[in-house]
């Protein structure tokens, strides 16, 4: 079997990638593109590095102009991004459009499902071609060379294909040792903006250390070998933000790290280095950025110094509001630490946001009401929406194969599901989806939570990139008694529901008028809201129009 080949001797034209280059058809690239897709960014920056023309296409966009565009081209090489497993199905219709619409070119696919579960990929798309496990920089330069080059591929480290109706994997290839060695990332669209201020996802790190069972994250990088938890050098960070900031205008940063590098003394230095980093390129002022981490590493010396070089929002999976359901979901946290972590950023003034789950495989009546005792805790005052979801079983989490084990997994890929110990609990939440529109209260564009949500970010991103608004204090006061009132309601209906589908107590809660309910308050939010930015619009509008200092 062939030795992977080392990702700086790819980039230096190893002699035997160097076997033959063939760079004269460009490669398509295809993902789910909104908020920007480091993944194909990383992937494209590494194929241009080694001189292939590269065309990013949006899995959203219509798929018989993916075709055409497939068409004009004539790619190579198409990778498909397969990053959330529930889009499996749509990327299986798209694949066959491409076939049954002539093109030839070779079709693989990447991402956490395609790696973990590449016999089911294989199975589901027997149009691929191939499949590239874990991390793909090297392996999809090293799989274009062959391609493109009419040489063989198939032992190629870190890919997956099907001979004789048998799906085979190669040896995986081992993680990307120095973050640093890889180029910046692909950039080349549009950025989104909140209030005219640019944003842009980035990366300081790669991989999580922690073992939630829910999480196929950790299983991703445990399963390739190499350090599962890599960190780039702060500065070398630093100078990619400053670099986006001075060339692109970009003055929102958002670190789409697993598990942002602050647990434990190494990652608290690391953390200490970046931000003496930032001032030392003077970027606190002109720059803010937002970063995932587990309530646990929240402290307050820490989090005071990185408010003050620009962190603006802490995103943290707090996922249940009680023990049990901690325990099931291997968060290895306690429920007082996740209140603590609340209280904490509460006490400094800095925003935060939460993931939560309502629902897992060992939820009892008693756990929602505890989660709902939780939610109201850390959210009842209207410091932000209520939000959560039902947890799902993913494929390649621990959690989904111990519900294989006991019999309850239910449903497929495309919509994985599972039986929960009180039958009664899956009627409860069928019956809560028929009461309360929960799309349209929790997600969902026009979902009162997103909208909310969006209005405290926009607040956030006021009270650091703005001058002081006439009337924000008036409005923050508003906004958080909207939220209240709508915590309120939406906390309180749950409840009831959760007494009426254990206790057989009434339901009182009709669904047209809890329907009513949520869009009043939709409206009187959106009235104070567009009335509190119209009124500052002059301001708002002079700020953008200078620099950003
Ligand atoms: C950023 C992010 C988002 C962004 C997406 C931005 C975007 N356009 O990419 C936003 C905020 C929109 C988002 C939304 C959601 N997300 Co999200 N998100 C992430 C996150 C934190 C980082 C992704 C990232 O940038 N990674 C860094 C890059 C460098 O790594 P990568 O994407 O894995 O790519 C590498 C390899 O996988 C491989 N590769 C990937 N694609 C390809 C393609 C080819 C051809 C090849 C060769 C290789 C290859 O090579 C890449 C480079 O090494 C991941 C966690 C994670 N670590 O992946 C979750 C994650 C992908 N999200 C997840 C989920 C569940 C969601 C939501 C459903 C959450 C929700 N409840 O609403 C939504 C779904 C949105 C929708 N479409 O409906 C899950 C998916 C689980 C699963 N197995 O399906 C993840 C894994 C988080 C988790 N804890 O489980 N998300
Ligand atoms: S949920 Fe977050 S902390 Fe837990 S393993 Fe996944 S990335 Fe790590």
């Amino acid at each position: 079997m062939r030795q992977p080949i080392p990702l700086r001797a790819i980039q230096q034209g190893h002699p035997d990638t160097g076997r033959g280059r063939d760079t004269s058809r460009p490669v398509m690239l295809v993902g789910f593109q909104h908020q920007g897709n480091l993944g194909l960014g990383y992937l494209t920056s590494v194929l241009r590095q080694c001189g292939y023309d590269v065309r990013v296409v949006d899995i959203e966009q219509d798929p018989e102009e993916i075709v055409k565009t497939a068409r004009e081209i004539n790619p190579v090489l198409i990778g498909f991004s397969l990053i959330f497993q529930f889009y499996v199905g749509g990327y299986g219709e798209l694949v066959r459009s491409l076939r049954t619409g002539g093109i030839r070119s070779h079709f693989t696919m990447g991402g956490h499902f395609p790696s973990l579960s590449y016999e089911q990929t294989l199975e589901i798309i027997p149009e691929l071609d191939s499949v590239v496990r874990f991390e793909g920089e090297s392996t999809l330069v090293e799989l274009t060379d062959a391609v493109s080059t009419g040489r063989d591929w198939h032992d190629i480290p870190g890919i997956a294909f099907v001979r004789e109706g048998q799906a085979i994997a190669t040896p995986a290839r081992p993680l990307v040792e120095d973050l640093d060695l890889l180029p910046y990332p692909e950039r080349n669209y549009q950025p989104d903006a909140v209030l005219g201020r640019s944003i842009m996802p980035i990366l300081a790190s790669r991989g999580c250390a922690r073992t939630c069972s829910f999480c196929s994250i950790h299983t991703f990088y445990r399963a390739a070998p190499g350090r599962m938890v890599r960190t780039r050098k702060p500065a070398e960070v630093v100078r990619e933000m400053r670099m986006l900031h001075e060339e692109r205008g970009i003055t929102i940063f958002l670190f789409q790290d697993d598990d942002f590098p602050l647990f434990g003394p190494v990652w608290r230095r690391w953390a200490n280095e970046f931000v003496d980093e930032l001032h030392r390129n003077h970027l606190p002022g002109k720059v803010i950025w937002k970063m995932n981490c587990r309530a646990d590493v929240v402290e307050r010396e820490l989090f005071l110094r990185m408010r003050e070089a620009g962190l603006y929002l802490v995103y943290m999976g707090l996922e249940s509001g009680s023990e049990q359901g901690l325990k099931t979901l291997h968060k290895q946290i306690t429920v007082e630490q996740n209140v603590r972590a609340v209280d904490l950023l509460k006490s400094i003034d800095l925003m935060w946001e939460y993931g939560f789950m309502l629902l897992d495989p060992s939820s009892t009546f008693e756990s929602v009401r505890e989660n709902l005792a939780f939610l109201r805790t850390i959210v009842g005052d209207g410091c932000l929406p209520v939000t959560f979801c039902r947890m799902l079983p993913y494929d390649g989490t621990p959690i989904k194969d111990e519900l294989v084990r006991s019999g309850r997994l239910r449903g497929d890929v495309n919509n994985p599901d599972y039986d929960f110990l009180d039958p009664r609990l899956a009627d409860f939440y069928e019956g809560l989806t028929s009461v309360v529109n929960v799309r349209g209260w929790i997600h969902g564009l026009e979902a009162v939570t997103l909208q909310l949500s969006t209005a405290w970010h926009e607040v956030a991103v006021m009270g650091r990139l703005f001058p002081s608004l006439p009337g924000m204090a008036t409005y923050t006061k508003t906004l958080r008694r909207i939220t209240r009132k709508s915590n309120h309601l939406l906390l309180g209906i749950v409840e009831d529901l959760s007494y009426t589908f254990s206790d057989g107590k009434e339901n009182p809660w009709v669904p047209e008028e809890v329907e009513d309910s949520r869009k009043r308050i939709l409206e009187e939010f959106i009235t104070e809201r567009d009335a509190f930015v119209y009124k500052n619009e002059a301001i708002l509008l002079e700020v953008l129009g200078q620099p950003c200092s």
